[in-house]
């Protein structure tokens, strides 16, 4: 990238605002959400100034207030193959393979995220990106119809796809071109009431899964929902009722605790929006839809292989003993059997660590790199931390849990469309549609943890122990 290029990172954060902007002009009750959101965070800043000094150390507090993520559902391997390359302009690569077949949704999923610690620093934006498998439709014809439309149909602008040529062949946008492409690429995401086909073709797809005719009847992948951060997602949940907002049963995820792992998610349901259908002859021409919503998350730490291991026998555990019923009842009840299910998993970052569980940024501290200057350091980790020289932090985990995004689906489908399908990830043809592998998460948490380690070591004058 030349001098007179736009930062990537800079591309996705006027990206990310002006996908706030229009979601929040197209969704007002999205706004009312971030009301609340903005307000339950100014309280528990004021309440626990541990964590807002944690928080400013992790350099965390600045982006707080920004988006945290949004989500698209495609139509075909070409779409995914082409939206890879528009997010890729702002920085944002497919990490992680989410099969949600196993859950009933007719999908598979990615996520479009920066990656390098200064650009989640920058804005961790990040786009929860699905693909359409209409292999798992049973009904052949109308398998073929869905194909069929959504072969006639373009949804990105000549001129984005221009510039992503632009920015292939030269390593960078100019600062209008980076302008005129975000204005492009808002235009695929926007919200259309017009359906591309009648009401009965969509009643078809409807039939199969609402997620069907969602993706299938419309001009573009339609942003769904877009999720800011809270630190104190249960006061979120329950403020929006007080706020005229329905909200989700449950929260998704673990549990409650001192020191937060993962990620806790929250949504409202979607809306019921008023659609013109396409006239076709006799043709009812109007009906409505809901596909959009919006939603909250709090996140935690990373887990390593082993803590997520430890995370998932506990979270099918719980969901195996207590089942939360359709209608969202019970939903007290859950949250204390979530806890009791999740006793045994360590509740203090020490524990977490010395267990390997989690992953950590470790930094020199002013006492360590005090003592560097006088004399000799001790020679192991543990003491390293023990006697004050080295401090380690939590690492934010950055990515999606398939079961929570099921529930999130699933939640703003309606609970009686739970459909079961067999569990058949098929990450190779998602990986062949993409045109690109997808990153995994652990190794790059892995990476970070051990890149921090050894610039601490090195600040502290003994590089040797960070390969031990
Ligand atoms: C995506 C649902 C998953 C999350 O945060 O887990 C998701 C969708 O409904 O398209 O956004
Ligand atoms: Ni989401």
């Amino acid at each position: 990238m030349a001098a007179l290029h736009t930062h990537p990172d800079d591309i996705r954060d006027l990206f990310s605002r002006a996908m706030s902007d229009m979601y929040r002009a197209e969704v007002p009750q999205y706004g009312t959400l971030l009301e609340l959101v903005a307000d339950v965070n100014a309280k528990t800043l004021r309440a626990d100034p541990p964590l807002r000094a944690c928080l400013e150390q992790g350099g965390e507090l600045q982006r707080l207030g920004v988006e945290r993520h949004g989500a698209i559902r495609l139509g075909t391997a070409e779409e995914l193959f082409e939206i890879r390359r528009v997010f890729a302009v702002m920085g944002m690569h497919p990490v992680g393979y989410y099969d949600l077949s196993v859950a009933g949704v007719p999908v598979h999923s990615t996520a479009f995220r920066p990656i390098g610690e200064e650009a989640l620093r920058r804005n961790p934006f990040r786009v929860f990106t699905s693909l359409l498998r209409l292999d798992l439709i049973q009904d052949v014809a109308l398998r073929a119809e869905a194909a069929k439309i959504l072969s006639s149909r373009r949804i990105l602008t000549e001129r984005v796809l221009e510039l992503v040529g632009v920015f292939e062949a030269e390593g960078g946008l100019t600062p209008p071109q980076a302008e005129e492409f975000v204005c492009g690429a808002l235009e695929t995401f926007r919200w259309h009431s017009d359906a591309t086909v009648g009401f009965n073709t969509y009643r078809k797809l409807h039939r199969a899964h609402r997620l069907i005719a969602d993706i299938v009847s419309f001009k573009g992948p339609h942003i769904n929902h877009l999720t800011p951060r809270t630190l104190d997602i249960d006061a979120v949940q329950a403020g929006m009722p007080l706020r005229g907002i329905t909200a989700k049963a449950v929260i998704e995820g673990p549990p409650r605790r001192k020191c937060p792992i993962l990620l806790r998610q929250t949504s409202f349901k979607a809306l019921e929006e008023p659609i013109v259908f396409k006239q076709n002859g006799s043709d009812n021409a109007v009906g409505t839809h809901s596909a959009r919503f919006g939603e909250i998350e709090q996140r935690g730490i990373a887990l390593t292989a082993k803590g997520r291991k430890l995370y998932d026998e506990l979270l099918a555990s719980a969901r195996r003993d207590f089942q939360i019923g359709a209608a969202g009842m019970n939903a007290a009840v859950y949250e204390v059997e979530l806890s009791e299910h999740f006793r045994s998993f360590p509740d203090s970052w020490a524990e977490l660590r010395s267990r390997g569980l989690a992953f950590f940024r470790y930094s020199a501290t002013a006492a360590g790199l005090a003592s560097n200057r006088g004399g000799p350091l001790p020679s192991c980790l543990d003491e390293l931390i023990a006697d004050g020289f080295l401090r380690f932090d939590p690492i934010v985990y950055e990515d999606f849990l398939p079961v929570s995004a099921a529930g999130i689906f699933q939640s703003n489908l309606g609970t009686d469309e739970q459909k079961n399908y067999a569990a058949q990830s098929n990450r190779n043809q998602f990986e062949a549609a993409l045109g690109a592998m997808v990153h995994n998460e652990v190794e790059l948490y892995e990476c970070a943890e051990r890149a921090s380690l050894q610039r601490a070591l090195k600040q502290l004058g003994c590089p040797q122990i960070a390969l031990a």
